[in-house]
């Protein structure tokens, strides 16, 4: 039987924003709680992660916080061991150092590439591939999370699909539609609002700090809270990773981004729309339209298809948004039902963490 691989270390590289750091920080947190392992989190940037996790101190270079030790790295970290299983988050580089220790181990430790998600079908095919070092004995595996079991799975913690987003059978004919707004400062978020004004039920429109907040403050030339129509604009605090996970279980549409907030939409069980990270050459239209073959294959009907595919374009476009958010608006309950039986199907694959443990205890 293959030994334990108690200690774990993640590496992760802050690009720009928050999803790499969120992405590690739910890994390293799952890994401890649901499956024992003592793990290190390595993080280059603490300011990033302290708006996600506010326990922690930017002026501690190591500390513990729910069970992960977590420690700032820099050029001139020192390493006193390697762990049984490394993480290199995103093909961030590990230190050379490091990867000499790993090298000079008797046990050689499984070193992973963690990938961002992708739903393209390439990347199926390349998860799980091997790369040896060029000149070291050791090999690097590739993990790809992703959609279906030939993939590495999708970061699930227990408790994702545990809470049920509110029964929509309680609702009254005059329930405030509640929408949260996450995005890019390239969404046409001025066009969002006026279409939202312009509905005929009251809207409220929870807008975070940062680039959302920025977008709406451009628009309407002045700070809020506006109201805008029978559309209420509240911006509201930066919230903890878990608060706001509960934020988007609690609201009835909700605008997601990049790759850690698009999934836990998806757990939400609520009507969502995605603003994909934008790539060279566009290539993220390609994984947007991946995503979108997956994800609206099974819905009931070719209508409620065109509704989503319309709205995820022109958000991400920037172009025709009012008569696609209409339309989005008028289905989002049917859309949210779709919601709730696509999470039902995903969480029946193993998530990404339980899946890793598993992959890498094969590759000792
Ligand atoms: O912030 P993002 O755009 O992050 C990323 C990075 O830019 C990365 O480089 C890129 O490659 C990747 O996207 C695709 O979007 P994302 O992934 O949704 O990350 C946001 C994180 O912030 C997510 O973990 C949820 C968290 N969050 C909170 O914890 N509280 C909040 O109030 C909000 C709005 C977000």
């Amino acid at each position: 039987m293959a030994p334990m691989q108690r200690h774990w270390d993640i590496f992760c590289r802050v690009i720009d924003n928050f999803g790499d750091i969120g992405v590690c920080w739910r890994l390293a947190r799952q890994l401890t709680s649901e499956h024992q392992r003592l793990v290190r989190l390595w993080v280059d940037d603490l300011n990033s992660l302290k708006p996600l996790c506010p326990e922690i101190s930017t002026q501690c270079d190591q500390q513990q916080v729910a069970g992960v030790e977590i420690r700032h790295w820099t050029p001139s970290s020192t390493v006193d061991r390697v762990a049984d299983v490394v993480i290199e988050a995103f093909a961030c580089d590990l230190p050379e150092s490091y990867i000499q220790r790993m090298a000079r181990a008797d046990d050689k430790p499984c070193w992973i590439n963690l990938e961002y998600l992708t739903a393209e079908s390439w990347a199926e095919s390349c998860h799980g591939m091997a790369s040896p070092h060029p000149c070291l004995p050791l090999v690097k595996h590739f993990y790809f999370p992703g959609f279906t079991e030939r993939s590495g799975g999708l970061l699930r913690e227990n408790r994702a699909i545990a809470v049920e987003p509110p029964d929509r059978c309680t609702f009254n004919p005059n329930h405030e539609l509640k929408i949260s707004l996450f995005c890019y400062d390239t969404a046409p978020v001025g066009e969002l609002l006026d279409t939202l004004a312009a509905q005929n039920s009251p809207i409220e429109c929870l807008v975070p700090p940062g680039k959302p907040l920025a977008a709406v403050e451009r628009h309407f030339g002045k700070p809020g809270p506006w109201l805008h129509g029978k559309l209420r604009i509240t911006p509201i605090p930066f919230l903890p990773l878990d608060g706001y996970d509960q934020l988007l279980r609690q609201c009835d549409v909700n605008f997601v981004r990049g790759e850690d907030s698009f999934l836990r939409a998806q757990w939400a069980g609520q009507a969502f729309v995605w603003q994909i990270y934008k790539q060279g050459e566009d290539a993220h239209l390609v994984k947007l339209d991946a995503f979108l073959d997956r994800y609206t294959a099974k819905m009931p009907d070719e209508a409620l298809k065109s509704v989503c595919r319309a709205l995820f374009h022109t958000w991400n476009s920037g172009l025709q948004l009012e008569p696609a958010l209409t339309d989005f608006l008028a289905h989002h309950q049917q859309i949210a039902d779709y919601n709730r039986q696509w999470r039902t199907e995903l969480a029946e694959h193993p998530d990404l963490a339980s899946a890793l443990v598993k992959f890498c205890s094969t590759k000792v």
